[in-house]
């Protein structure tokens, strides 16, 4: 399937893997992208060093293109930054923030550079910053969120922008593709899915409540002050949205979640962990390799979209 995002970052499937604290290392990345996705290393909170070494870890496994997401609230977001120019990373994408003051350093250095957005005003202003594409990524998603739905955010970014919309929140499998490009997408960009792939390090513990998660077993924490996480439920966040609702202050409700994300991704700690992930959790059945993953999805999108 050729789109305007195969061509744009040279791959075979417009299939991109998000960008996963803890969860998106090289041998993920690496297997997605030697699948002819796109793979992504997730910055997240981590030093410019780890970051350096993960790049060229993968770089060892493949010669596909591979990207790298820069989490823009990390203290260490501006070191990262400078890795990837020194590292001629081919695609950046960049979560929870707008990446305007890098935009310059990385264009120069050639990388094509992909926000995520969680509105129509973000996209408009990536596009006139010179963003190559943007993922428009509905509040379906896990981890950080915006509020516009799927449903509802990809069609009006896609009339508001001339650049490519990768489609993100919510997507599963080939119809969930199929659906996002029926909406204007040029591609689409899945997480939870790609968390229980076996190349994935997620803890077995991990894997297992996403395979076995219901449809309604997410939770929004932290919308009280403004950093909504989508996760599935579990005892701390029974506990966090009681004391959410009690009006314990933010200071406080933090103490619940440090490195509660590494307990959980590393360590298997789901009850007291933080257990990101989409509400497509439920869709979710098998643990598969990212190739099996990636020719299942393709398979399903393009018998559905032949003919339209
Ligand atoms: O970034 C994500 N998902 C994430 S990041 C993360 S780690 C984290 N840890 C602690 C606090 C916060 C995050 C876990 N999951 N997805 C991309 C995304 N970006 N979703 C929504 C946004 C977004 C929201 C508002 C991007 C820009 C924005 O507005 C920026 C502005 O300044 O206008």
């Amino acid at each position: 399937m050729k789109t305007k995002i195969t061509e744009l970052l040279q791959i075979d499937a417009p299939i991109i893997q998000g960008g996963m604290a803890w969860v998106a290392e090289h041998h993920l990345a690496a297997a997605v992208s030697a699948a002819g996705g796109l793979g992504i290393i997730g910055a997240a909170n981590a030093p410019a060093d780890w970051v350096r070494g993960e790049i060229r870890m993968a770089r060892e496994i493949t010669s596909n293109p591979i990207g790298v997401n820069v989490m823009l609230l990390s203290p260490y977001a501006d070191e990262v930054a400078q890795v990837l120019v020194d590292e001629k990373v081919p695609v950046i994408t960049t979560g929870a923030g707008n990446p305007g003051k890098y935009m310059e350093m990385w264009k120069s250095a050639g990388s094509k550079v992909i926000p995520v957005v969680a509105s129509v005003a973000l996209a408009r202003m990536m596009e006139r910053g010179g963003a190559d594409a943007v993922i428009a990524e509905g509040t379906e998603s896990g981890g950080h969120i915006g509020s516009a739905t799927t449903m509802t955010l990809v069609p009006q970014v896609r009339d508001a922008v001339q650049v490519p919309v990768i489609a993100a929140g919510g997507i599963g499998d080939g119809r969930g593709m199929a659906a996002a490009f029926m909406l204007g997408a040029d591609a689409v960009q899945l997480g939870t899915r790609f968390v229980v792939a076996k190349e994935s390090i997620c803890h077995g513990n991990y894997k297992e409540r996403i395979l076995k998660a219901k449809d309604i077993d997410s939770a929004v924490t932290g919308r009280s002050h403004g950093h909504p996480i989508r996760q599935l439920r579990n005892q701390m966040t029974k506990e966090y949205l009681k004391k959410e609702q009690e009006g314990v202050p933010f200071e406080e409700l933090e103490l619940l979640t440090v490195g509660a994300l590494r307990n959980a991704v590393i360590d298997g700690d789901v009850k007291n962990g933080t257990v990101m992930a989409g509400q497509i959790a439920g869709l979710i059945k098998k643990e598969q390799t990212c190739q099996e993953i990636i020719e299942e999805i393709m398979r399903e999108a393009t018998a559905l979209l032949q003919g339209v």
